[in-house]
């Protein structure tokens, strides 16, 4: 359904409160000791249905350019739903989970094993969503987060 103001300031006070941790992280990665770390979305939980991946990105923050985001998820079984990652173009789509400008990057199969990669590569935010069943598992509220990495300066 359509998001609500209140929704929607959440949202900036999210972007907020991550950026403000960044700053406030003078003691972070320096130029001559860059790591990039290897994160498993929603930790042992991996992901899938049901887990508040908002919250998790907010525990986890703040995330740096490199950094690796995993993605691990069950193929599709006959029992069960399957998983996916897209990546939505903007923040009305993401609160909206909609995903007709979305692009697929991670598709149904490839969350077994190791996982699927992400390299977050742009010092811009990133809206990922669980796509399959036209956003069902997003419009929940819980297979979707987002990050806005940082530089690691
Ligand atoms: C989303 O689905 C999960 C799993 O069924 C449920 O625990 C949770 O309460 C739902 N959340 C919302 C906001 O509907
Ligand atoms: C998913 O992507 C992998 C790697 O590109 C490919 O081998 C596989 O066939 C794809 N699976 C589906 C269900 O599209
Ligand atoms: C997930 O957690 C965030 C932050 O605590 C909260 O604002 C949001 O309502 C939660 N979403 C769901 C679907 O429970
Ligand atoms: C990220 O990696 C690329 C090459 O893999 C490197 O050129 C770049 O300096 C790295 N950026 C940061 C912020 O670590
Ligand atoms: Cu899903």
């Amino acid at each position: 359904m359509g998001f609500t103001i209140a929704q929607g300031l959440m949202l900036v006070l999210l972007i907020a409160s991550t950026m403000a941790v960044s700053t406030a992280r003078p003691f972070g990665n320096s130029k001559n000791t860059q790591t990039s770390n290897r994160i498993i979305v929603g930790d042992s939980y991996h992901w899938n249905y049901g887990f508040n991946y908002t919250e998790w990105a907010i525990k986890h923050g703040p995330f740096y350019l490199n950094d690796t985001l995993v993605f691990k998820y069950n193929p599709p079984t006959p029992k069960t739903f399957p998983h996916s990652v897209y990546l939505l173009p903007n923040l009305q789509s993401f609160i909206k989970c909609d995903l007709r400008n979305a692009q697929m990057q991670g598709n149904t199969t490839q969350g077994a094993g190791e996982g699927f990669e992400f390299v977050l590569k742009r010092p811009q935010p990133h809206y990922f969503a669980c796509g399959e069943h036209d956003g069902i598992h997003c419009l929940n509220g819980t297979m979707k987060f987002f990050v806005l990495p940082i530089d690691n300066y």
